[in-house]
């Protein structure tokens, strides 16, 4: 039984729908007098992260459509993703900055200042060049927020195990949201003036961006595993369970010594 479709969105109505679920900045707000320990980096970016995470559940429900799918697809694409869309975030703020990334308005890192934290370096170097890219790209906010969405929608592709009708409903929903999405993306390089060759090589170099997001994504995951381990994360009870969660979908690689 087919369900009352939503009237369809123009790429520009979805862009805009899409603007107005950005997350706010977040402040730290704390005295910025401590010294840059291991300690207090981690402690200060999983403060970070808890904030943001709270408010990627409310962006990611105002994504036209998301709270259309079955709530395990929504679960599961928030979980394979919350890691991309804090970096491609990440590199949002920072790309006016080279050389630095602006985790928040009041903390930001400089390579050197990273290094405190064990196996930082090999992800900032990683999150600093994908920056670089972007800034490279001169990448438009209208065009940022697209990928942001596809980000958050690609990121479960292959996990359709139950046949219910609900859930196969909700898969066939989901590539549908990811064309609209593509379609707004490609609106939003129409805009700009570029020639249809320009363009298409436009839409080539932002979907490649992704899986250099990707590849950081992992190895951020990998490294955050480490740091559990070490219990240099104070993670919260909750978030502790989460990231479990992760880990188990994903066979990790064991940590470096
Ligand atoms: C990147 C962007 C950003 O805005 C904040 C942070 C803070 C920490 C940084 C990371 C980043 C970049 C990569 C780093 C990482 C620390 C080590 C790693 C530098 O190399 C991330 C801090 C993460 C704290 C852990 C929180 C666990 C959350 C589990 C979430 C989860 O599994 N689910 C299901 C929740 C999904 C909700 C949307």
């Amino acid at each position: 039984r087919p369900e009352p479709q939503p009237p369809a969105l123009s790429p520009e109505q979805l862009i805009g729908r899409i603007m107005e679920a950005e997350p706010p900045e977040i402040y730290l707000m704390k005295d910025m007098k401590r010294p840059l320990t291991e300690a207090n980096v981690m402690m200060s970016l999983t403060n970070l992260a808890d904030k943001e995470l709270v408010h990627m559940i409310t962006w990611a429900k105002k994504i036209p459509g998301f709270v259309e799918l079955s709530l395990g697809d929504q679960v599961h694409l928030l979980e394979c993703c919350w890691l991309e869309v804090l970096m491609i975030g990440l590199m949002w703020r920072s790309v006016d900055h080279p050389g630095k990334l602006i985790f928040s308005p009041d903390l930001s890192l400089s390579r050197e200042e990273g290094s405190c934290v064990q196996g930082f370096v090999e992800i900032f170097d990683m999150l600093l060049a994908a920056t670089s890219r972007v800034r490279e790209l001169k990448l438009q906010r209208e065009e940022y927020v697209c990928l942001k969405a596809m980000i958050l929608l690609n990121s479960n592709m292959c996990l359709s195990s139950s046949e219910g009708s609900e859930e196969v409903q909700s898969r066939s929903k989901l590539l549908c949201l990811l064309d609209t999405v593509t379609d707004a993306l490609v609106w939003a390089i129409a805009k700009t003036g570029l020639s249809f060759r320009q363009q298409y090589t436009r839409l080539a170099h932002l979907l490649m961006l992704l899986s250099h997001i990707r590849h950081a994504s992992n190895k951020g995951m990998d490294h955050l595993h480490c740091m559990k381990m070490k219990n240099m994360v104070p993670l919260y009870d909750l978030l502790l369970e989460m990231l479990d969660a992760h880990i188990m979908h994903n066979s990790r690689l064991p940590c470096r010594p």
